[in-house]
């Protein structure tokens, strides 16, 4: 039974690769920001204005500070991936000068690997520059290993999402982990390994608007390694969209053999 399960899951994965590009464009997904963390030197500090290359297209290259390290340690994305990006959990920071994809309305999905090493409440990604704690997304890991998201309105109320006060999804510790967190309208999906690992709605949403955001955050920095961080959206986002997205990942190897019913 097991095995019939998974190989109708390899099949159905990989037919799902296959028609993927067949998409009417009006239903796509479009990739609105790509860091791939491959244009560094290994084990050489990030530094310089911009120097952290988006590679989709849009120009909204990355500023480091405070000296994260490019590392040849990534994840299993198969070939064409040779750096991810180390931060040591005190002041390394990659910043951008867009406007958070989550922070304007409409469907958005947001995907990356992270590894992280630090035990202490950290932030993989702060939207906004400064700590002041309103205005802003916080997609963070807890002090207990436990992962989520939330926003605070630019007046400062709190939006819980997923995962507030050590009540979220367990990922391992030093350990390469994919994370996807999708919108569609008020409604969020954490998928984690490609599997959906939670939900959360945002019955009232008063979204953020501040300009620019960040990668580790500004008073709990990340410790670890982040690599691979794709923004998609510009459209709605259909189950349909989510489950390409998600197949994407199936497409480097991951979780295929936990799916069940696809
Ligand atoms: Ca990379
Ligand atoms: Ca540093």
């Amino acid at each position: 039974m097991a095995l019939h399960v998974r190989r109708a899951s390899l099949i159905v994965a990989f037919v799902t690769m296959i028609m993927a590009p067949t998409l009417p464009a009006s239903s796509a997904v479009t990739t609105t920001g790509y860091w791939r963390f491959d244009e560094g030197v290994a084990n050489t500090v990030a530094s310089g204005v911009g120097s952290v290359l988006d590679s989709s297209g849009s120009g909204d290259d990355g500023t480091p500070s405070g000296g994260p390290i490019y590392r040849t340690d990534v994840p299993p994305t198969g070939a064409g991936n040779a750096l991810s990006l180390q931060y040591d959990g005190l002041d390394d920071q990659v910043a951008f000068a867009s406007v958070f994809p989550f922070h304007q309305p409409g469907d958005a999905m947001l995907d990356f690997w992270l590894r992280y090493t630090g035990d202490h409440h950290q932030s993989a990604f702060w939207s906004r520059f400064g700590g002041e704690d309103r205005d802003r997304f916080n997609i963070f890991v807890n002090g207990n290993g436990t992962f989520g998201f939330d926003y605070r309105s630019p007046t400062g109320v709190l939006h819980k999402l997923v995962g507030e006060a050590n009540k979220g999804i367990p990922i391992p510790f030093d350990t390469w982990t994919h994370l996807v967190i999708t919108r569609a309208g008020t409604h969020y999906s954490l998928y984690l390994n490609g599997g959906l690992v939670a939900t959360g709605d945002d019955a009232s949403p008063d979204l953020p608007t501040f300009v620019g955001w960040t990668i580790s955050g500004n008073d709990d920095r990340f410790q670890g390694l982040i690599d691979e961080v794709r923004f998609s959206g510009a459209g709605s986002i259909s189950s349909k969209d989510v489950d390409v997205g998600v197949f994407h990942l199936l497409a480097v190897g991951v979780g295929v053999e936990d799916r069940d019913d696809r």
